[in-house]
């Protein structure tokens, strides 16, 4: 070969390392295959664990304000002193067949725990890390017991993965307060390391469900970045799913996907869009009380009757629900977690068929509740259950043919049209206090 022809062909190799990955090539019904478990599970538990469970909210015996996770942040903690939490963490009362068993029992399909926060500890074996759990007492990978446990269990594992990385010397921007100057820092390095990373979480503890990408915001992540990002996830497991927040589609806690930014779906944060997001695949996370990370002292916890109703909100607009638990520093899921979880399971245990696998409601927001679709039949959320025993559905666009409760399945309940509106003849007392489901299967559309 002559010089100037391994020259040429070197330039073709060293460009085409540089340049930025494309995503695999899809078509609509590909990424329907691909979607399709999440958009039939409706139903995900969100976990954030790691070094900041162990302050829980109090710094040097003063309390600090603000999310459990940020603590390093609001305390303004510099790396020397933060990391030496790795030696206080050895949570020996964690059990990840219990977890997964909590999870599984509220009806949940699938759990998103943070492999890394924004304080760039690493929840696993992290092969090109040292701050990892296995510097700390408990020197256990709990993400690897984790991984088994879902497999056996046949719930979907995905990890939270943040961009953002505090303690990474070539992480920018430093915080200001802990400029560590003298510590050269290079970006580019740094998302070689984050890549790294995700190599290994995809190889040693995959497949995976979803890699949920956070804390995007600051400028040194660009769109350049994110879709390159993107499409390293999506080459290193094809069929993975990857949140919005990979790019800087993000629009704010509204979550919506901007569509010439990377991702595959929507995260509106603490809240449910009041549409829903119309055309696009999105999940609402959500916290019990009011932080992600454990706290000690937040005890504002939502009713399980919310909680419930807030599931079946999401799902009614075509949504799903990243329920979070933030376990303690000895590897507890929280008891006022674990009441609601347990509640909403036994609410699902009766209804789960009216979210599993559900589109939007095709009749809008009814005043009395919720409603979801699955072909033919409409699910019909009865919050407010009526005193009369009368309850009017409007906006059907069939002819209703039978009408049941799932509470009580066997009895058909006596159905009236009154004018474009259909009337059910329901029961004196609802079956159940915070949302009673009927069935009501229509005719085929067209006869
Ligand atoms: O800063 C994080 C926060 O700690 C938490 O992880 C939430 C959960 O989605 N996301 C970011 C705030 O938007």
């Amino acid at each position: 070969m002559s010089p100037r022809a391994f020259l040429a062909i070197l330039t073709v190799v060293i460009l085409a390392g540089m340049a930025p990955a494309q995503p695999p090539r899809e078509t609509a019904e590909q990424r329907d295959r691909r979607m399709k478990w999440f958009r039939e599970a409706r139903f995900g538990m969100f976990i954030h664990w790691g070094l900041y469970s162990v302050p829980a909210g109090e710094w040097k015996g003063q309390r600090v304000g603000g999310l459990g996770e940020w603590i390093m942040h609001q305390a303004r903690i510099p790396v020397a002193e933060y990391e030496t939490l790795v030696h206080q963490f050895n949570p020996v009362r964690f059990d990840a067949r219990e977890w997964v068993r909590i999870a599984k029992d509220a009806g949940m399909k699938y759990i998103v725990i943070t492999s890394k926060h924004h304080d760039g500890f690493c929840l696993f074996d992290a092969k090109n890390s040292a701050y990892d759990i296995m510097a700390t007492p408990f020197r256990r990978d709990v993400l690897k017991e984790l991984a088994a446990e879902c497999k056996r269990a046949g719930i979907k594992l995905c990890f939270y993965h943040s961009i953002m990385d505090w303690h990474h010397p070539d992480y920018l921007p430093r915080r200001p307060w802990d400029p560590r100057p003298g510590v050269p820092a290079q970006f580019d390095r740094y998302v070689a390391y984050m890549k790294e990373q995700l190599r290994q979480l995809v190889r040693d503890y995959g497949p995976l469900g979803i890699l949920w990408f956070d804390g995007e915001w600051e400028g040194t992540w660009t769109h350049e970045l994110g879709k390159d990002l993107y499409a390293y996830v999506r080459s290193l497991q094809p069929d993975i799913i990857v949140n919005n927040r990979v790019d800087k589609g993000r629009r704010g806690m509204q979550g919506m996907n901007a569509p010439e930014f990377a991702g595959d779906y929507g995260t509106p944060e603490q809240e449910v869009p009041a549409e829903g997001l119309p055309g696009v695949d999105w999940e609402s996370c959500m916290t019990m009380n009011d932080t992600w990370g454990f706290r000690k002292d937040d005890h504002n916890w939502k009713s399980s009757a919310d909680l419930i109703r807030m599931l079946v909100d999401c799902a009614s607009k075509g949504g799903n629900l990243l329920l979070n638990v933030g376990p303690t520093a000895e590897g507890l899921i929280p008891a006022p977690s674990v009441e609601r979880l347990a509640d909403i399971g036994r609410w699902m245990q009766v209804n789960k068929e009216s979210i599993y696998g559900t589109t939007a409601s095709r009749i809008g927001k009814p005043a009395w509740g919720r409603s979801t679709t699955k072909g033919n039949r409409i699910y019909l959320h009865v919050f407010d259950w009526p005193k009369d025993r009368v309850l009017r559905i409007e906006g059907l666009k069939a002819a209703p043919r039978s009408a049941r409760l799932l509470a009580a399945p066997r009895a058909k309940l006596p159905m009236q049209q009154d004018g474009s509106a259909w009337l059910i003849a329901v029961p004196s007392v609802a079956p159940d206090q915070v949302d009673s489901v009927i069935a009501m299967d229509l005719a085929p559309v067209g006869r």
